[in-house]
């Protein structure tokens, strides 16, 4: 079972052989984490990204780092779910992306993965819930990854990640 463990940062700077990128399914880059890691990593990023697209909510496909800082050799892009009111399976298809963002990594062979708290910005995800299933999800995964580290941009989601994992 993998050590997870919570941050407060910018996923740009972790030192982790793979980070998750909260994108949309255009691949092509945004605003928020997705911008962020974009302007990080270059102009590549979004070429090799595009050419994966579409991703729908729920998947994730891998691409190389680019020009991000060693020892981040991937990028694992995922769409999360837009918000809209809890009905819509918005749970199972976040779950999903931290599922299937783990499997990409087992099949990368990286053993340490970050990830964004997704869908939790502009999709409007509710962030106490998805701490949860955050938190949840990455726990009860089966996989080889050996350190999955949440990040949480400011510190009220550092908080609700953290009691989450508690
Ligand atoms: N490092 C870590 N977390 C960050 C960073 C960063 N550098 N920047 C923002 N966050 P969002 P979504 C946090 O909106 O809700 C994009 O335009 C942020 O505080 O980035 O999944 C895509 O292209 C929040 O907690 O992603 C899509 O169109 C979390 O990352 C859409 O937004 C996710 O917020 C995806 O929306």
């Amino acid at each position: 079972m993998a050590r997870v463990e919570v941050v407060q940062g910018d996923i740009t700077r972790e030192d982790v052989d793979a980070i998750v990128n909260a994108a949309n399914s255009s691949l092509r880059g945004g605003g928020g984490v997705d911008g962020a890691i974009h302007r990080a990593a270059g102009p590549r990023l979004a070429e090799a990204g595009g050419a994966l697209a579409p991703c729908p909510p729920g998947s994730a496909v891998a691409t190389p780092a680019f020009d991000l800082d060693p020892p981040v050799k991937h990028v694992i892009h995922t769409v999360g779910p837009v918000w809209r009111g809890g009905s819509a399976g918005e749970a199972s298809l976040l779950a999903s992306c931290y599922r299937r963002s783990l499997e990409i990594a087992d099949t990368l062979g990286a053993r340490s993965v970050a990830f964004p708290a997704i869908s939790t910005g502009v999709y409007g995800y509710p962030p106490d819930q998805a701490a949860r299933i955050a938190v949840d999800t990455v726990r009860s995964a089966d996989t080889r990854v050996e350190l999955i580290r949440l990040v949480a941009y400011d510190r009220s989601a550092y908080d609700l990640l953290t009691a989450a994992l508690a």
